[in-house]
């Protein structure tokens, strides 16, 4: 068995998280935020068969948009999401950032 992190774009959130439910996962979706651009995000937990991890991570290819890169780089600086950028920043953006992790142990009591 594996659990599955997703880490997601609001933007994206809605439609992954529907389209889950919809193809039967099990989930739970968390509100989050990223530690460098401090932008709200969604992190989904997904438990599921080792049998079905492919299928889960096609659809989440399927569904989040591609990654872009964001530049920032006024000559003054700036804010990007909640950061102050005093020298200007190339950041990739969009996608999903996912972990995959073996689960030793799954109960329900
Ligand atoms: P943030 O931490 O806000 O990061 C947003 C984007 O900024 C990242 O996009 C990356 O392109 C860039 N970035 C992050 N830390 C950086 C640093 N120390 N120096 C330069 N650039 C940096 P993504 O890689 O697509 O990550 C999107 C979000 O996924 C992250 O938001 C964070 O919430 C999560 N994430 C990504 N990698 C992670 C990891 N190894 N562990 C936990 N969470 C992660």
């Amino acid at each position: 068995m594996k659990l599955v992190i997703i880490i997601t774009q609001r933007e994206d959130s809605k439609k992954l998280g529907e389209a889950l439910v919809e193809n039967n996962y099990q989930l739970t979706k968390l509100d989050s935020s990223g530690g460098f651009l401090k932008k709200k995000n969604h992190t989904f937990l997904v438990g599921l068969n080792d049998e079905k991890l492919d299928d889960l991570l096609e659809l989440v290819k399927s569904i989040c948009s591609k990654r872009k890169e964001v530049v920032t780089a006024p000559d003054f600086g700036g804010m990007l999401g909640e950061t102050l950028i005093t020298n200007g920043a190339k950041v990739q953006e969009g996608g999903a950032t996912i972990f995959v992790t073996e689960v030793s142990k799954f109960m329900k009591v």
